[in-house]
């Protein structure tokens, strides 16, 4: 009797348990497989990675580092952690002297706060990418009305830096001037809407004048980073954090890498000392900010970071960015303004203020075309409601297989879509709510999503089998 009641609770398949669960899940995996994923903070993992997030890793407790756990039983668990910890440093040719990681974040986000708690004290002065420049909410973002939007800006007193308005390019020289006067205790670098490179070595230098930590966020192109597809955030920062699930195509979780051991005399006849981040990380993850690590995402990460250092995942990041100057430059011929006119990483950023657009309006056509991408701030845009551009990014299409010819396509696409907003927007009006009349009974947006729908279903899918999908 006992038995049979958990078998009955315990052992039945998500789809005898709850089919409204399993039918949303399968149509998730429809939508996923039929359309173009171009937001460029997604990607698809692979069928390994899965397995091991749907794993009974799940139910296991481990507060404290392998070794040091406030719960018993984590023999597996410890290894598992460890073997994670290896790999990690490995997929970014760490010597583990030099460098120690923290795998338990349970994101970018959790994973950003706990370094700033780590290396800060409340009200401690930093400094981050503006939001509309292309930084993210957790470097420190308030609105122009002084409204503290992110919990970095609530916490710690924050002055974030510019991209130069009329390059799109980050004003280094603005931000040292801005740095020596406000003297950060920190500076942050990496960005969500930026498609050009870091100048690590500028930043460092600014960091040291005003005596500052240097930490980067490198969540958008740790990929690129692994595959020595962008320079190198190491050589240069204190402290690197990431996500995994973006394109280094992992399951979702974060990282927080620290330099270690002997610290470089900055002064003659210094007193040599040594870094002393390893415990402040650790214990701001652990017990600060978060409880039990997840251990399925731990796991999981391995496994992706297994893949990252198998030599296909090189080229898979050459290709991303391959992909990303094919479509750059393919949208660029047909006469449509890219913001730093191109990129050099894995997203184009499409100022779609010089066609009368906003970015909402195109968001949404595409979002009925089957086409996923994310309408976002370009610099100079007057609202921050009604941003005047979208973020593309190659990531996920490029698992999928996609080469440059594929993107060139895709730019067709883009613009169809285009073609079809400003169509609507002449025959409604400008003002959403008119706008959105054009939107239903549209040919156009019928024939242009069964065209997506065909091109991206000719493509392989990682992660499940399209044949088994389920509605
Ligand atoms: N929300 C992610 C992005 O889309 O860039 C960053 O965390």
């Amino acid at each position: 009797m006992a038995s049979s009641t958990v078998a009955e609770w315990g052992n039945r398949s998500l789809k005898a348990v709850d089919e409204e669960i399993y039918t949303l899940i399968e149509k998730e995996k429809c939508r996923q497989w039929k359309g173009i994923e171009l937001i460029a903070s997604e990607n698809f993992t692979s069928q390994a990675v899965i397995e091991a997030l749907g794993s009974a890793l799940t139910n296991k407790y481990s507060e404290g580092m392998p070794g040091n756990r406030y719960y018993g039983g984590n023999e597996f668990i410890d290894e598992i952690e460890n073997l994670c910890r290896v790999r990690a440093l490995q997929a970014y040719r760490l010597d583990p002297e030099k460098w120690g990681v923290n795998v338990q974040p349970y994101s970018g986000s959790p994973a950003n706060f706990a370094a700033y708690t780590a290396l800060l004290n409340p009200h401690d002065r930093i400094m981050g990418l503006d939001l509309p420049s292309g930084g993210h909410l957790t470097h420190g973002y308030y609105t122009s009305g002084g409204k503290k939007i992110s919990a970095t800006s609530i916490y710690f007193e924050s002055l974030p830096y510019k991209v130069d308005p009329n390059t799109g390019y980050i004003d280094y020289v603005k931000l040292e001037e801005k740095a020596l006067d406000f003297r950060p205790r920190l500076i942050i670098c990496g960005g969500s809407a930026y498609p050009r490179d870091w100048e690590y070595g500028k930043l460092r230098s600014i960091a040291d004048k005003c005596g500052a930590y240097l930490l980067c966020d490198m969540a958008h192109i740790s990929g690129l980073v692994a595959a020595q597809e962008a320079n190198n955030p190491f050589e240069f920062c204190d402290i690197v954090t990431t996500t995994t699930h973006k394109s280094l195509r992992g399951p979702r979780a974060g990282m927080i890498f620290y330099r270690k051991g002997p610290k470089p005399a900055t002064k003659k006849g210094q007193e040599p000392t040594n870094y002393d981040y390893e415990d402040k990380v650790n214990f701001s993850v652990f017990p600060s900010l978060q409880g039990g690590p997840h251990n399925h995402q731990i796991a999981a990460l391995a496994v992706a970071l297994k893949q990252v250092l198998s030599p296909s995942f090189k080229e898979y990041a050459k290709q991303v960015k391959a992909n990303a100057v094919a479509l750059a430059n393919a949208l660029m011929k047909k006469g449509y303004k890219i913001v730093t006119d191109g990129t050099e990483n894995h997203l184009v950023l499409w100022d779609l203020k010089p066609l009368g657009l906003t970015g909402n309006k195109v968001e949404k056509l595409c979002d009925l075309c089957h086409i996923t991408l994310n309408k976002n701030a370009v610099y100079g845009d007057s609202s921050a409601l009604a941003p005047g551009g979208v973020r593309i990014g190659t990531p996920a299409m490029t698992s999928r297989g996609l080469k440059e010819a594929d993107f060139e396509q895709i730019a067709e696409f883009l613009s169809k879509a285009v073609d079809i907003t400003l169509a609507i927007q002449k025959e409604h009006g400008k003002l959403i709510k008119d706008f959105q009349k054009g939107l239903t009974n549209n040919k156009d947006i019928d024939d242009l999503k069964a065209a997506v729908e065909k091109f991206a279903t000719s493509f392989e899918m990682p992660g499940f089998d399209v044949k088994a999908i389920d509605i």
